[in-house]
C-alpha cells in the first residue's frame, strides 16, 4: 500500500514524464527531452556528448515501457504507471533502485562539461526544461549543495533522491 502523500508524488512525476502534455508517455516524450537537454550544451547530433544524452533518455524510456506498458501499446498511460509505481514502491529497492539509476543518468546529462560536478548554470539550465524558474532552481541547487561550495557532485545530487523515501515512506 502506498500513502496519499506517495500517490500524490508518482502523479507528479507522471506529469513530469508526459513532456508533450499529451497525457500518456511515450518514445516521443523522451525524444523532446533529448532535443531540449542538447541544446543547452549546444550538443549536436552525431557528437558523443549528444550520444550520451540520447542513450540515457533512450534507456530511460525503454526500462519504463518494459516496466510499465502492461498492455505493451508503446503508450504508457497513467494507470499503467500508477499500477506499476504503487507495486514498485511497496516492494523494498525497486522503485528506489530505478530512481537512482535515472537520477544517475539525469546528472552525467546535466554535467555538460563533463567535469564530474554540475554547476548553477548547468543545473538551471536543464532544470529550466522541466519547467523550473531561476528563483526555484536557485533554491532546490542550494538545498543539494550540502556542502556549499557551489557545485553539487554526484554523491550530493543522489543523497537528495532519499527524501522520496524518508520523508514520505
Ligand atoms: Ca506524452
Ligand atoms: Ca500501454
Ligand atoms: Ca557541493
Amino acid at each position: 500500500m502506498v500513502t496519499q502523500a506517495q500517490r500524490d508524488e508518482l502523479n507528479r512525476m507522471f506529469k513530469l514524464l508526459d513532456s508533450d502534455g499529451s497525457g500518456v508517455v511515450t518514445k516521443d516524450d523522451f525524444e523532446e527531452k533529448v532535443q531540449a537537454v542538447a541544446s543547452v550544451g549546444n550538443r549536436k547530433p552525431g557528437t558523443p556528448e549528444y550520444d550520451r544524452v540520447q542513450s540515457c533518455y533512450t534507456n530511460q524510456w525503454n526500462s519504463l515501457k518494459k516496466a510499465a506498458d502492461t498492455n505493451d501499446d508503446g503508450e504508457v498511460t497513467q494507470e499503467e504507471w500508477l499500477t506499476w509505481a504503487e507495486k514498485a514502491v511497496s516492494e523494498s529497492g525497486t522503485f528506489e533502485k530505478l530512481v537512482k539509476e535515472t537520477a544517475a543518468a539525469i546528472f552525467d546529462v546535466m554535467d555538460v562539461d563533463g567535469s564530474g560536478t554540475v554547476s548553477f548554470e548547468e543545473y538551471k539550465k536543464v532544470n529550466k526544461i522541466y519547467g523550473l524558474d531561476e528563483a526555484t532552481a536557485r533554491k532546490m541547487f542550494d538545498e543539494v549543495d550540502g556542502d556549499r561550495d557551489g557545485s553539487i557532485t554526484k554523491e550530493e545530487h543522489l543523497k537528495t533522491q532519499d527524501w522520496f523515501f524518508t520523508k514520505l515512506g
